[in-house]
């Protein structure tokens, strides 16, 4: 079985395991801020949960899973003010929930449909990178143009483990470090890239080390503890507001869930660590924690999840009743002037579909 990094070990840490491990609390976060980001990572199960029956039942294409990722994408984002921009990757698909986006749109996403493009400015929220690592040097550059423009704008930016070995991690990484821009670099550490496993990513103890060499503050916190995502997001947030430049948060877990839906992991994972990870699932923890706290109940956690289902069948009710797609969209955008082969690529795709 391949080598992994422990989840366990240096990283911060604000839920405590109910026993022997001590509860901390996080600073201005009263009652209500903790239900919000309760229901914020309710939402995002719920989509992804129900994602995959849709995509089992051919209703969306092949789905990038994000179970136990939650913690990350709702806890960085929770940190965040609405005028600041989020560039996520694919496992971030759903993160637009976050800023209002509807269910329908996430969806119409995955099922290739144009109603699933929106206008980065409506959420402050770039498009999703399929292209590893892409988004990095895009939300440096916006960071950098932010501060040009004396805006105190913050980019949030979220890769994975595997993002780390491309060039664009690197360029970016350099970018933001020397220019002092003030974005924050979450990576995802879930421990695998696909089939690759950590060991075989990088010889460096964490990598939360590679930060070093930038020139960048490097912090690893528990990816399965919501908390302690927000707080080290804040603060680094903080930094960046304050023209301090950027941040890099390792934010470790161990992929307890397919790559995606055309994956099957056990050919290669450790089932233990699934089996170990699926029981500390990060909205678990986070419930039993509201729970010892004495800011949630049985009934409204049962409330809250009953909500999220319903706002995803309507999603997907809405989603379905879009007319169809007009193909010759798939020949647009990429191109001001296309080339002669693209145009008679299009219109003997007209023709066929007109003939049939
Ligand atoms: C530039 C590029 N190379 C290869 C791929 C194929 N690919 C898709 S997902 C993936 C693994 C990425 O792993 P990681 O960065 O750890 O993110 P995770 O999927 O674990 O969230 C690869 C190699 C791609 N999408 N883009
Ligand atoms: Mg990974």
């Amino acid at each position: 079985m391949s080598r992994v990094l422990p989840a366990e070990g240096d990283l911060r840490r604000v839920i405590g395991d109910g026993d022997a491990i001590p509860d901390r609390e996080v600073e201005g976060l009263g009652a209500d801020e903790l239900l919000q980001l309760y229901r914020n990572l309710v939402l995002l199960r719920t989509y992804d949960e129900r994602s995959v029956v849709y995509h089992r039942q051919g209703r969306i294409g092949t789905y990038a899973i994000f179970w136990n990722h939650e913690a990350m994408q709702a806890g960085s984002v929770f940190a965040l003010d609405d005028r600041d921009w989020i560039f996520p990757a694919y496992r971030e698909s759903a993160i637009g929930l976050l800023r209002g986006m509807p269910v329908s749109t996430v969806l119409s996403w995955w099922r290739g449909h144009p109603a699933g493009w929106w206008n980065p400015k409506d959420y402050n929220l770039a498009s999703i990178c399929v292209p590893i690592a892409t988004q990095i040097p895009h939300a440096v550059g916006f960071a950098w143009g932010s501060r040009l423009n004396r805006e105190d704008t913050v980019a949030l930016t979220l890769f994975g483990d595997g993002a780390t070995s491309e060039g664009a991690f690197h360029e970016g990484a350099t970018f933001a470090g020397v220019m002092k821009a003030p974005v924050i670099l979450l990576c995802n550490n879930n421990q695998w890239a696909i089939s690759t496993p950590l060991s075989k990513q990088t010889a460096a103890p964490t990598l939360a080390d590679k930060a070093i060499g930038y020139g960048i503050p490097g912090v690893r916190v528990d990816g399965c503890d919501v908390l302690a995502v927000y707080e080290a997001t804040r603060d680094a947030v903080l930094r960046a507001r304050a023209g301090d430049g950027p941040t890099f948060i390792e934010a470790v877990s161990y992929r307890a869930a397919p790559h995606a839906t055309a994956d099957d992991p056990s050919l290669y994972i450790d089932p233990q660590r699934v089996e170990e990870q699926r029981e500390n699932e990060c909205i678990g923890r986070f419930e039993r924690y509201l729970k010892r706290l004495g800011v949630l109940g049985d009934e409204q956690a049962a409330a809250v999840k009953a909500e999220a289902l319903e706002l995803m069948r309507a999603g997907i009710s809405a989603a379905e009743a879009e007319p169809p797609a007009d193909p010759s969209l798939v020949f647009e955008h990429a191109y001001a002037d296309p080339p002669p082969p693209l145009l008679a690529d299009r219109d003997e795709l007209l023709r066929i579909l007109g003939d049939a």
